[in-house]
C-alpha cells in the first residue's frame, strides 16, 4: 500500500481562475501602457493558453499574429513582462481573485494532518506567492517552483522532476493537481498521479491520462461533478480520496484519517 506524502498544486487555473480576469487583463494593462494596440480577447487569450509562460507567449503572439514583425518588439518583451506582472499583482492584491471551490479547506486539512505541500508553476515566483499570502500561506508550502527555476517549461515534466528531487519523494509518494492539457502532461511525463479540475479555458481538453477529472474540489454542501474517475461515494475532494487515488489498482482497504 502507498503512503499518500505529499499534495502538488498547479497556481494558474486549479488554485484559483487567475487566466481569464488576472493574466488576460494584466497583459493588456502593460501593452497599453507601453502604447501597444494589442488587445488579447478572451477567446485569444484561449488560444495563446497552449503556450505557457507568459514571456513565452508574448513571443508566441509576435510569430502568430504579425506577418512582419518590427524585431525591436522582441526586445521589449522582458519589460512588457516585468509591467504585466505589476498590475497582476495589484489585481490580486485587490482581492479580486478567490480561490477555487474546496481548495483551501483540502489544502488546510493536508497541513494540519501532515502531508506535505509544494507548488508547481509556470507562472512567475512573485504571483505565485502573493496568490498564497492573500488567501492561504506560504510558509506551508515545503517547495514554491515557479517560472524560470527550469529551463523547460511545461508540458516539459522538468518542473515536477525539481519538485520531486526538492522533497526528496519518489512520484508514487505524491498526488498532483492541476488543470490543463499542458499540466497534465508534465506531470504524467514525471509519473506523477494527477487530479484535474477543469475551468472554461481547459474543459474539452484531452484529459485521458489523468486519475480523475472533476469540475471543481467541491465542499460537503457543494458536491463536485465527476467528469471521468471513481470517487465510490464521495461527495467532494478529501485526504481519503486522495489516498485512495494513489493506490487505484492496488488491493488497499480504504484509509482512515484521525
Ligand atoms: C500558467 C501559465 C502562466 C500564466 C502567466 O501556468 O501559463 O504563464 O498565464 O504567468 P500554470 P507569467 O497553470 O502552470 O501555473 O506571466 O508569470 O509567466
Ligand atoms: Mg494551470
Amino acid at each position: 500500500m502507498t503512503q499518500l506524502k505529499a499534495l502538488i498544486f498547479d497556481v494558474d487555473g486549479t488554485l484559483a481562475e487567475t487566466e481569464r480576469d488576472g493574466h488576460r487583463v494584466a497583459f493588456n494593462r502593460a501593452f497599453s501602457e507601453a502604447g501597444l494596440d494589442w488587445n488579447w480577447s478572451i477567446d485569444i487569450y484561449g488560444e495563446l493558453l497552449e503556450i505557457s509562460g507568459g514571456k513565452e507567449r508574448i513571443n508566441y503572439y509576435l510569430q502568430q499574429y504579425f506577418s512582419d514583425v518590427n524585431e525591436d518588439l522582441y526586445k521589449l518583451i522582458p519589460q512588457l513582462h516585468q509591467a504585466k506582472t505589476h498590475h497582476y499583482l495589484e489585481l490580486l492584491s485587490s482581492g479580486e481573485i478567490e480561490l477555487r471551490l474546496g481548495v483551501k479547506r483540502l489544502i488546510e486539512e493536508s497541513y494540519n494532518k501532515g502531508i506535505r505541500l509544494a507548488i508547481a508553476t509556470t507562472s512567475a515566483l512573485p504571483n505565485a506567492l502573493a496568490l498564497l499570502e492573500k488567501h492561504l500561506n506560504p510558509d506551508w508550502f515545503e517547495v514554491i517552483a515557479a517560472g524560470d527555476i527550469v529551463t523547460n517549461k511545461k508540458p516539459s515534466p522538468e518542473i515536477y522532476n525539481y519538485v520531486l528531487d526538492k522533497l526528496n519523494l519518489e512520484s508514487d509518494d505524491c498526488l498532483v493537481f492541476e488543470d490543463s492539457y499542458q499540466g497534465l502532461q508534465a506531470a504524467s511525463q514525471a509519473n506523477l498521479t494527477t487530479v484535474i479540475t477543469v475551468n472554461n479555458y481547459t474543459k474539452h481538453q484531452d484529459f485521458s491520462q489523468a486519475t480523475l477529472v472533476l469540475e471543481h474540489l467541491g465542499e460537503a454542501d457543494q458536491p463536485f461533478t465527476v467528469i471521468q474517475g471513481d470517487v465510490a461515494e464521495k461527495q467532494y475532494f478529501d485526504l481519503e480520496l486522495a489516498h485512495d487515488l494513489l493506490n487505484l489498482g492496488g488491493h488497499c482497504p480504504p484509509y482512515k484519517w484521525d
